[in-house]
């Protein structure tokens, strides 16, 4: 089904990078955010997540969460998740870099992760910077409070809001040093996510992506495998033999 040329390069290469965005959890039921069943043709995301919508109505920035939150925890990682632990397993250098912040990469039993975009299980206050796991707040309708008083945020990454700098420097030498990236389920939209793969691409990595629609990046790409991860990466690995 695949092109032998791609699964003799796949079984050789030793340094791989993958960048995942909510397309690989589609198939776990958690909605993306854009395309045909995106979560945000219900829900204008920028007017969710961004920080000054946070302090202007914190309540019902935090019932969206706390919605999306429950939504999270109640779903399970699919074979793409799955196939991704066999992956790094197989290869020397693995490095898996996710704009998704559901969790499932973890729960899967993937490694090394990189998480562009925070994780939704994980909180801080905004005032004193002590971090709160969801078990430890009152998931009401109304934003919790810090034991200072503070209002307590999710710590993932709203528009306009820096990355964590370690994470994305990692995130780029990732990129920068490996011989096959794959960009699994993102749009390619969202910057500076979306700068990795041609980052790879320039320093000559092969560039593979697996998306069943057509993408910013499909042109560029070496290889557009079309399908959905849960089906298109169980294959690809058993025909490498992992
Ligand atoms: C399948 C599938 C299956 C379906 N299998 N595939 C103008 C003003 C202000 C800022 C900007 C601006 N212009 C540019 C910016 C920068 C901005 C940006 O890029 N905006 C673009 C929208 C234009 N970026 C930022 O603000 C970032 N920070 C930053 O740049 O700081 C410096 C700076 C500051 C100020 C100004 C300028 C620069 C921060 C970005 C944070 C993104 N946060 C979110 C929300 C996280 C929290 C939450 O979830 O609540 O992260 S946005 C949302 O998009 C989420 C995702 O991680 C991210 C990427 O989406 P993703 O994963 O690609 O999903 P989709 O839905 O887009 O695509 C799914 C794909 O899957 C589709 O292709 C499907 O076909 C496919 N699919 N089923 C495989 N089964
Ligand atoms: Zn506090």
């Amino acid at each position: 089904m695949f092109d032998s040329g791609l699964i003799a390069y796949l079984k050789k290469a030793l340094k791989v990078a993958v960048l995942t965005g909510a397309g690989v959890s589609a198939e776990s039921g958690v909605p993306t955010f854009r395309g045909k069943e995106g979560l945000w043709k219900k829900f204008k995301p920028e007017e969710l997540a961004n920080f000054d919508s946070f302090m202007k109505n914190p309540d019902i920035v935090w019932e969206w969460y706390a919605f999306r939150k429950k939504m999270m925890s109640e779903v399970h990682p699919n074979p793409g998740h799955h196939s991704l632990v066999k992956m790094e397993e197989y290869y020397p250098d693995f490095t898996l870099i996710t704009q998704n912040i559901d969790n499932l990469h973890r729960i899967a039993g993937s490694k090394n992760i990189l998480e562009l975009h925070g994780n939704i299980r994980r909180n801080y206050c905004l005032d004193c910077g002590r971090q709160y796991d969801d078990e430890q707040l009152q998931m009401g309708k109304t934003a919790p409070r810090c034991e200072c008083g503070g209002l307590i945020r999710p710590d993932v990454v709203w528009f306009g809001e820096m990355l964590p700098q370690d994470i994305l420097n990692a995130a780029f030498r990732a990129a920068e040093e490996c011989e096959v990236f794959f960009s699994l389920g993102t749009s390619a939209l969202v910057s500076p996510a979306s700068m990795l793969p041609m980052i790879a691409k320039t320093a000559n990595a092969l560039l593979i992506e697996i998306n069943p629609e057509e993408t910013e990046l499909t042109k560029a790409v070496d290889h557009h495998l079309q399908g959905p991860s849960g089906e298109i990466l169980p294959q690809l690995i058993q025909e490498m033999g992992i």
